[in-house]
């Protein structure tokens, strides 16, 4: 399988935004309504992850994936997702931090929120607006185990870049 990521993460959380920036698409994002696969990225509706009843087709796409992204805004006081998720689903998890430009944007606390949704990995702190980590993201969907990805972390030694264990 070509490697693949599927974002998942609440509604407005920054996902659609997030995937045309890794794309390089200069447009504007609108409110995503179902799958949408593209290229290396499959976006989801943010109501995927945010509605229990669809957690089915969550697990489903993940089939067609080699890595997660379990994105959370920074500007969010909650986790849309439920303790420990990514246990559930058997891929090469990446966390990654939205909005981190935000006037609210709370970076550490989305931190914290992030791990609990995953056991281990990297966590990338990004702006789309500001093209902050973003050229991080692509080079990590190209690794295929947790010791790369974490050689990876300490070689780029980037502010925007933490591997939690
Ligand atoms: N400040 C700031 N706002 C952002 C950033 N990225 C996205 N946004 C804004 O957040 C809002 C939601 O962005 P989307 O990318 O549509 O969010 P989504 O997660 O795809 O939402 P759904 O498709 O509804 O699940 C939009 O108003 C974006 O402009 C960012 O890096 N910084
Ligand atoms: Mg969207």
């Amino acid at each position: 399988m070509k490697n693949r990521v599927m974002i998942i993460g609440g509604v407005q959380a920054g996902k659609s935004t997030l995937m045309n920036a890794l794309l390089g698409k200069d447009r504007q994002a609108e409110k995503t309504q179902a799958l949408v696969f593209n290229d290396w990225i499959v976006d989801t509706p943010g109501e995927y992850i945010e509605n229990p009843m669809y957690y089915r087709n969550i697990m489903a796409t993940s089939l067609e994936v080699t890595h997660v992204i379990y994105l959370q805004d920074a500007t969010s006081s909650r986790s849309v997702f439920p303790p420990q998720f990514s246990l559930g689903i058997p891929k090469i998890q990446i966390g990654v931090i939205t909005k981190i430009d935000a006037p609210l944007a709370d970076v550490d606390r989305a931190t914290a929120l992030l791990q609990h949704v995953m056991t281990h990995g990297p966590i990338v702190k990004t702006s789309s607006w500001q093209n902050l980590g973003i050229e991080l993201i692509a080079p990590l969907i190209q690794l295929n185990t947790n010791e790369e990805i974490r050689q990876f972390v300490k070689d780029r030694d980037s502010p925007y870049l933490i591997y939690s264990s």
